[in-house]
């Protein structure tokens, strides 16, 4: 924290890296100044600004697990608003959170272009605790407080629906632009205009009652509606007792056990982004052009992604219809996106300007990566390996997108083993987050740098892995609908699991996710894993009788569920409970009720225990990430924390006596606990027990 003047105007600014959070040192700093500042009558105003790339990030959020340390920033807000000389705060980059309360109890805002303002506590698990409930809508009005609240993302400064919270957007310096500012005010004699004295818009109740049926739906998170509670009372009682209200459920918020789960979610998905531990740091080789091999969706959606990232892409495909066909959907991607107005008609020119396609792989060989996404068949894979080899320049940083196969064994198909190594994407490609990043023990570190910085340049999340059959998620997966499909044997049906795993929190169920991305693609991944791992001795075909039926999911009308014409909505099908009733009956399975609560731990204990294999044979280097891979590419609620967390929570001992009575029951071919969820249990320790300190 420093404090400069500049002739008769004080200057305060927030020096703490990276992000000016305000930990208890720095707001006891701030405090200081600010009292300095005020009892010093040669200082007419006062500017708060921060140094470096924010303004504030708001709260410290490692703070959060400790008790609340004085001086707190509900009353160091309150103090600024109420200071006698005018306050206006200097804004840029983030302003965050309790950055953003800051600002807030400021008497004016000055703001660089490009500022980002956002109230993200929602993300956490939080409402605004330090006044922002209700100096917001003062501000913007209840309809833009409540949306900022609600979603949590920040929004530039500049947009209209900001203009109330703004009163200039400085032309040049920002510092200069904000002391000309205070000059100005100063000149015109303006007293401190206190953000809690405005008068407040008329609240339409319609948007309460609107806002308060939606949050309802966000099933498992308590914090939208106490936000929606807490913005409607600044239309119910005086500014001061619903400020300590919003105070109160802050604190109730902070230690219940879904803001506690979203707090390991932020860290654990900055942890993600961390140099594996263990390995020597390398260094990205720079990357202008990426060659994708294979021009399906996923070739598509990656290509896509790519050109997003601001990199030139050259697609390859071996028959030039199906090329046709792919450029004229990612075309067909960006006129839509012109059409929403997400850009306009030149910047869709040059986008697609940095697309070229090619039925001739030599058309890679000037490419800086080159990513393959052709048919999931380690023949092919060797064919295309063979020719990468030969044709790809020497310094390319080569890449499979593989979602089963052993990389290291298509790694060997090339006398470049070094450079090779797994980009798995999630479909759609150029919407989801996460990219398992497969290392082999033969990748270089250069390789892992130069994959890790293009996947960060494609501002997706790259979690680093080892191994093959799955890697994480869908080596996790294939346990969890392993589960699944003996529970429909054993007489649950699709909508039950379906609904008790939405009941938990995933946003759609196995079942309904099976049809939207077609039956026959977890089909085929199927009969690809029995051939790669040894086949148990309870096998259920139930996959294999839905694809000879020709019930793919939504493509065809009729899967898991069935569709009407036109609609994604799924409906129970009479005939899938009848397919399974038989199907039981020729097993020789008696059908019973399967109880919600054993469709859920039966889904998760079989994921867990697998994740702890993962974890022991090193597959990744800490339990986060498979936590991260979970929430980031499979939907598993982020208010539960990821799939260990759970278990953390569960209690190991806990989960270790389910996971044994389980196999008692089951049979232990699919229920023998996993060792290390053993060790950890008997030691009385978690899977993030041996988290990294920050
Ligand atoms: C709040 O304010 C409550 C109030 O209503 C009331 C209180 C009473 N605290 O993300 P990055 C660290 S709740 C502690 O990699 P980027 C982060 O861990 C808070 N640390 O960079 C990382 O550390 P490391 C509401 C924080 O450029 C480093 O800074 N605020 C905080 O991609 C860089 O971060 C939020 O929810 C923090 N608040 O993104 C904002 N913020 O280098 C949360 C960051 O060791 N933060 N760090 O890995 C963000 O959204 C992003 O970090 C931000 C920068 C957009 C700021």
């Amino acid at each position: 924290m420093t404090l400069a003047r500049d002739s008769d105007i004080a200057i305060v600014t927030i020096d703490h890296p990276p992000v000016n959070a305000l930990s208890q040192a720095v707001r006891a700093a701030l405090v200081a100044a600010i009292e300095e500042a005020v009892a010093d009558d040669e200082v007419r105003a006062i500017v708060l600004m921060g140094s470096g790339r924010a303004f504030s990030a708001g709260a410290d959020i490692r703070e959060f697990d400790l008790a609340p340390q004085p001086p707190h920033l509900v009353d160091i807000v309150q103090r600024i608003e109420d200071a006698p000389k005018p306050v206006i705060a200097a804004l840029h980059g983030d302003v965050l959170g309790g950055g953003c309360e800051l600002a807030l109890g400021c008497h004016y805002r000055v703001a660089a272009p490009g500022t980002q303002a956002g109230l993200p506590e929602v993300s956490l698990g939080l409402l605004p605790g330090s006044g922002g409930t209700q100096r917001m809508p003062r501000l913007v009005g209840f309809e833009t407080a409540l949306e900022m609240m609600l979603d949590g993302r920040p929004r530039p400064v500049a947009a209209a629906e900001l203009t109330g919270f703004v009163d200039e957007i400085a032309g040049g310096d920002l510092r200069a632009s904000t002391l000309a500012f205070a000059r100005n005010i100063l000149a015109a004699d303006a007293t401190p205009r206190r953000t809690r004295s405005l008068p407040l818009l008329a609240a339409n109740p319609e948007v309460f009652a609107r806002h308060a049926e939606a949050v309802a739906k966000r099933r498992g998170e308590p914090a939208p509606t106490r936000i929606v509670a807490a913005v409607k009372r600044a239309t119910e009682m005086n500014f001061g007792e619903a400020v300590a209200r919003a105070r109160a459920d802050f604190l109730a918020l902070r230690d219940s056990p879904e803001s506690r789960a979203l707090r390991h979610v932020f860290f654990a998905e900055r942890d993600a982004t961390r140099w594996p531990t263990g390995l020597t740091p390398g260094t990205a080789r720079s990357i202008e052009r990426v060659a994708v091999i294979g021009a399906g969706t996923m070739g598509q959606g990656i290509a896509i992604a790519l050109l997003d990232a601001g990199l030139a892409v050259t697609l390859v495909e071996a028959a030039e219809p199906a090329l046709a066909r792919a450029k004229e959907r990612i075309a067909a991607h960006y006129d839509a996106a012109v059409e929403k107005k997400r850009i306009d008609g030149d910047q869709r020119d040059a986008v697609l300007a940095r697309l070229s396609g090619s039925t001739a792989l030599d058309a890679i060989a000037d490419a800086g990566c080159v990513i393959e996404a052709v048919f999931e068949d380690i023949a092919v894979k060797r064919k295309v390996f063979e020719e990468v080899d030969r044709i790809a320049k020497r310094s390319a940083l080569l890449a499979t997108n593989t979602s089963y196969l052993d990389v290291a064994e298509i790694a060997a198909f090339t006398k470049r083993r070094k450079d090779v190594v797994g980009l798995h994407f999630f479909s759609p490609a150029n919407v989801m987050r996460l990219v398992e990043v497969i290392r082999t023990d033969a990748s270089s570190s250069d390789t892992l740098a130069s994959a890790l910085a293009l996947v960060k340049c494609m501002r997706k999340l790259g979690v680093v892995c080892k191994g093959k059959d799955g890697f994480v998620g869908n080596r996790m997966l294939a346990q969890r609908t392993r589960e699944c499909l003996f529970m429909l044997e054993e007489g649950a049906l699709p909508q039950e699991i379906d609904a008790a795993l939405e009941s938990f929190g995933f946003a759609l169920g196995p079942f309904a996710v099976s049809d939207l991305a077609g039956i026959d693609i977890g089909w085929r991944n199927a009969i690809l894993r029995r051939q790669l791992i040894e086949v148990g001795r309870r096998h259920c075909d139930l996959l294999d009788q839905m694809v000879a039926a020709k019930r793919l999911g939504q493509k065809t009308g009729a899967g898991w569920f069935r569709y009407e014409a036109g609609s994604r909505k799924a409906r129970p099908d009479p005939a899938v409970e009848a397919l399974l009733i038989d199907h039981s009956r020729k097993a020789g399975i008696e059908r019973r009720t399967v109880a919600p609560t054993e469709i859920v731990e039966r889904a998760l204990l079989a994921m867990i225990n697998e994740a702890a294999r993962i974890l022991d044979e090193g597959v990744v280097s800490r339990a986060s990430d498979v936590d991260v891979v979970w929430l980031t590419g499979y939907g598993f609620p982020r208010f539960r924390g990821g799939p260990l967390y759970y278990a953390d929570q569960l209690g190991l001992p806990q989960v270790l006596a389910r996971i044994e009575s389980l196999a008692e029951r089951l049979g232990a071919e699919y229920w023998t606990p996993a060792p290390l969820l053993q060790r950890l249990a008997q030691a009385g320790q978690g899977f993030h027990s041996a988290r990294p300190a920050r």
